[in-house]
């Protein structure tokens, strides 16, 4: 006990001296023609969308690069209330959980669609780590598309990983929980009997990108940290990061920090479909939300899904399936190279990083040259799948990314600098100092087949002095490089919205001409729609009210209402019968408890309201729409319950008040 307790004040004390120690000397480091590189000129584009995890904001926010500047937030996880994604009716159902309606999340990691290992640029999966779930979010409009929850896992962190055709998206536990179809009410320190791990495999539709769980995989009690797809020769293959090989269930900083070596858990996934198409494994009760949203109606719906099917670790084992590689201390990212031949491990304490070697890797499994077993699983001798270690590459690494020329960047978060080496020959080519403490960074297309290079950002946890202060709580920062050069040269500093982990950065020009402008208001299929004002409406059914209503420039129809009562619940049908791009129109009530609607040329969005008091509740449009915005509101009058003031509606000529 006096032994671990001592270890483990080392390696806090290690870690706390390190993240204060702060590099000096950021004003020098950029050189004249920095602002040059990163100056788009009023009316012109960026080079690159860089699209970024919003850390325990829930979202994702898009930057342009290489100018740093915000060109959107897109609401997946958390309710939005300036776009009313989760307060709209409509969008509700994205948010459905086993757990019932879960309104926030915790975005750590982001996968651009592929094929053949390259950007494709039509759909971006990103994860949820609290409530596991993976979304889609449909890149000719920005939205998400579909959520799908992750079950008998628990902390969501090692996904979406991507296949290079993204076949499948994949999702790793962080912590291993019992099975749902087993009985959680235990002790905590059975954790070693009781607990498992789960890899999960989505299918992803090739044509319309709708996901389906096709199999887990019950795996040994460990953490899964992060993971990568290979690609060339090693497509087929992931690889995923391990920690707490210690199978600690408390304090894990200190307990979970014991052995010298985790594992890399190297997944032949191609084998592990074939073993799951082929009838293997069984099906196991499980409960999740898999929510669906339609472009046409405008409306999402959630199905809950109750069962999966589970490949044990026996039958992975026996097929050929998994292969542990022993790997230092705590590995966090588990990245593959451009060519597929190399993996990166990055031992969060480890003092180098190692590179695996895919074709050593197959020879180790050939030769069955194992170092022993974990739990039933080979491990494969370490210094037979090693390709070499990077010596003394700095403190504390995370993440690496790749350019197109053979060169590695990894971050390191204790040491806070992004180092470049070269990935045959193991040489430290250059570090530069980041301000501070580096997480995750992006090449662009820096985990694909084809990196762009040109770019690297580096998401940095801590900003402290580098913008004007305020208060406690300061905000996160990126850092943007160029690395066309032999060194990398610090071009810009920006701050983020949300927390900032893993970010993909695609050329402007795969999407930019794929953009919708508005949706079709013929195409428009909610079963709220009003296509025109002639057909605005409102219907009553005993205490529920039905508000068909239609917005265009510049008033609301109906904008007189009469005959609401207490008691009521109101549901305002809003279409906003525009189309031309770029003109939303929103809608908002006086005293709702609930946000407002913002409603796209051609959509329809439902809002929902329990008037509370006796009155005359004005509603508006909340977005600046016209000249004549100011004027686009209307009045709702509210009566006791079991009033006899009739139910009267319309606008202008047709307003109650002109019959
Ligand atoms: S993590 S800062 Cu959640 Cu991707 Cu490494
Ligand atoms: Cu419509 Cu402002």
């Amino acid at each position: 006990m006096k032994k671990i307790k001592l270890i483990g004040l080392t390696v806090c004390a290690i870690l706390f001296s390190l993240t204060a120690c702060k590099p000096k000397g950021a004003k020098s480091a950029v050189t004249g023609n920095a602002a040059e590189k990163v100056y788009v000129a009023p009316g012109e584009y960026d080079e690159f969308y860089s699209f970024t995890s919003g850390g325990f904001s829930g979202q994702i926010a898009v930057y342009g690069i290489p100018s740093g500047r915000l060109i959107k937030v897109l609401p997946v996880f958390s309710q939005d209330p300036e776009t009313g994604w989760g307060y709209s009716e409509e969008s509700k159902p994205m948010f459905n959980t086993s757990y019932g309606f879960v309104p926030w999340g915790d975005q750590h990691h982001l996968s651009l669609s592929q094929t053949n290992g390259e950007l494709d640029g039509r759909w971006l999966f990103a994860n949820e780590n609290n409530t596991p779930r993976v979304a889609r979010l449909d890149l000719t409009t920005f939205t998400t598309a579909e959520i799908i929850e992750i079950p008998n896992s628990a902390g969501n962190h090692s996904s979406p990983f991507i296949t290079d055709n993204t076949e499948y998206v994949v999702a790793g536990t962080r912590f291993s929980v019992p099975f749902e179809d087993e009985d959680g009410d235990i002790p905590i320190s059975s954790y070693g009997e009781n607990f498992s791990g789960a890899i999960t495999f989505i299918k992803v539709d090739p044509e319309s990108g709708r996901m389906a769980i096709d199999f887990q995989m019950k795996t040994p009690p460990v953490n899964y940290d992060l993971s990568h797809t290979g690609k060339g020769p090693s497509s087929g293959w992931f690889f995923f990061s391990t920690y707490n090989t210690e199978k600690a269930y408390t304090l894990l900083e200190v307990n979970a920090s014991q052995r010298d070596k985790d594992f890399i858990l190297a997944v032949n996934w191609k084998k592990a479909a074939e073993l799951a198409a082929s009838g293997k494994g069984r099906k196991v009760k499980a409960n999740y939300a898999h929510n669906v949203y339609d472009a046409d109606t405008h409306t999402a719906t959630s199905t809950m899904m109750d069962e999966v099917l589970v490949l044990d670790i026996d039958e992975l084992v026996e097929a050929g399936v998994v292969y542990y590689m022993p790997c230092p201390k705590s590995p966090h990212g588990a990245d593959v190279d451009p060519t597929g031949k190399y993996i990166v491990g990055s031992g969060k304490l480890a003092s180098l990083i190692p590179v695996f070697s895919f074709e050593k890797m197959i020879k180790a499994i050939e030769d069955e040259n194992y170092e022993g077993h974990f739990d039933g699983i080979p491990v494969l001798n370490y210094d037979a799948v090693l390709h070499g270690e990077v010596q003394k590459p700095g403190l504390g690494p995370l993440h690496t990314e790749f350019d197109n020329d053979g060169n590695a960047y990894t971050s390191f978060f204790v040491s806070s600098e992004v180092v470049k080496w070269n990935v045959e020959t193991l040489e430290v080519i250059d570090r530069q100092p980041t301000y501070y403490s580096t997480g995750h960074l992006t090449v662009a297309g820096g985990d694909t087949s084809k990196p762009y290079g040109k770019y690297l950002v580096a998401w940095n946890k801590i900003s402290k002095d580098r913008y004007l202060p305020t208060g406690p709580e300061l905000g996160q920062s990126a850092q943007l490089f160029d690395i066309s050069g032999d060194k990398m040269e610090l071009l810009l500093d920006f701050p983020l919205v949300g927390e900032p982990h893993y970010a993909q950065m695609i050329a402007a020009d795969k999407i930019m001409d794929t953009q919708k402008r508005i949706y079709d208001i013929n195409a428009n299929s909610s079963p709220y729609v009003t296509k025109s004002e002639e057909d605005t409406k409102i219907v009553r059914n005993g205490n529920r009210v039905d508000i068909y209503m239609t917005l265009i420039r510049t008033h609301i129809t109906p904008d007189n209402i009469e005959g609401i009562q207490l008691g009521d619940e109101v549901y305002f049908h809003v279409t906003n019968l525009e189309q031309d791009w770029d003109l939303p129109h929103g809608f908002a009530v006086m005293g709702n408890n609930n946000a407002e609607l913002l409603v796209l040329p051609g959509q329809t969005r439902t809002l929902k309201w329990i008037p509370n008091k006796v009155g005359i509740i004005p509603f508006y449009c909340t977005d600046f729409c016209s000249a004549l915005h100011q004027e686009m509101q209307g009045y709702v009058r509210v009566s006791p319950k079991g009033s006899n003031v009739p139910l009267r509606y319309g606008t202008g000529d047709n307003a109650p008040s002109m019959e």
